[in-house]
């Protein structure tokens, strides 16, 4: 058996795991109230239980297990970064952005619902994941909420996911070079994963050193999920993705694919996916899933 079949059961595993539980926690936090209110918390729990490969979520955990911090901690922060994710989802799907029919193998929020539902339904999700990462229920030193706080906010913000899809947005006005598509990935998507990998070590308090590798694992981790992503774009099967493929050529947009080719990208993928690794050594065994990962991210199907 190869190495990266041999160590593919259990990460399966504990991604189901993890998506388990974080469903569970989901349909906790997303309880719906009674009154007409109670579309827009359907449309939120619509497009955020039950789906996706809970990535981010799976990320929060592991790093939090690295320091033993208790799964109710790093649940919470684990659901509130798949709120922000799915609020993003909804957000990009919209006719002012993407005009997207397909997500998660299921209709869009607004195709679902409606646009205006769709939109506060965003709304909501990103503002009930500040909530949870806020309340005491999520870690017992209110510096640590509020360091949890300020960072979700900067990966989330204009400085991070927001201001990347402002410039992919904008990206037909300029050159956009492999440099430049890089810096718009990281803001876009690295951002977030960032924040996911190096949750643990600050529910953890961790020292600086261990918290410093998680942010160099997450650098690469998030570049070569990106690659991937558009890959798929290119060579994935939509009933597989679970959305509209080749929309990136369709639309002449700069890739990492458009620009390097498909054999470079590849690469490209492969090798930032080992040099993640190599910035795990420091916690040992305990980080195999972590290093698991690495590979999953690149030969994903979806
Ligand atoms: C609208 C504020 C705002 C931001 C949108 C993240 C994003 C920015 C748009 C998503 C568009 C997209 C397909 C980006 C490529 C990378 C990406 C985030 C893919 C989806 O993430 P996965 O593969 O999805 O983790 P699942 O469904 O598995 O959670």
């Amino acid at each position: 058996m190869s190495q990266a079949a041999a160590s593919s059961a259990p990460l399966a595993d504990a991604l189901k795991h993890t998506a388990e539980i974080v469903n569970a926690e989901l349909d906790h936090l997303l309880a719906v109230p009674d009154g007409p209110e109670s579309r827009v918390h359907e449309a939120m729990r619509y497009a955020s239980l039950d789906g996706g490969k809970r990535l981010r979520p799976f990320l929060v955990m592991q790093s939090a297990g690295l320091f033993n911090v208790a799964e109710s901690s790093s649940l919470r922060v684990a659901c509130a970064i798949e709120m922000v994710h799915c609020y993003s989802l909804i957000h990009d799907d919209l006719p002012c952005m993407d005009d997207d029919d397909l997500r998660r193998g299921r209709p869009t929020c607004h195709r679902q619902f409606d646009e205006a539902t769709a939109l506060l339904a965003g709304d909501a999700l990103l503002t009930r994941a500040f909530e949870t990462v806020a309340a005491a229920a999520t870690h017992p030193d209110p510096a640590v909420r509020c360091e949890l706080v300020w960072e979700l906010a900067h990966a989330s913000g204009a400085d991070g996911m927001v201001g990347g899809q402002m410039v992919d947005l904008r990206a037909a006005e300029f050159a956009m070079d492999v440099a430049a598509i890089t810096r718009l990935q990281q803001m876009k998507t690295g951002r977030l994963i960032g924040f996911s990998c190096e949750a643990g070590a600050v529910l953890g308090k961790a020292p600086g050193v261990m918290r410093q590798a998680l942010r160099n694992y997450a650098h690469d981790l998030g570049l070569a999920f990106q690659i991937a992503d558009d890959l798929l774009d290119v060579e994935g099967d939509a009933s597989e993705v679970g959305k509209k493929v080749g929309k990136d050529a369709g639309a002449g947009k700069a890739t990492f694919v458009s620009l390097l080719g498909i054999e470079r990208a590849r690469a490209q993928a492969d090798m930032l996916a080992k040099q993640a690794v190599r910035h795990l050594d420091v916690f040992g065994d305990k980080a195999d899933l972590l290093r698991a990962t690495a590979s999953f991210v690149v030969d994903r199907r979806s």
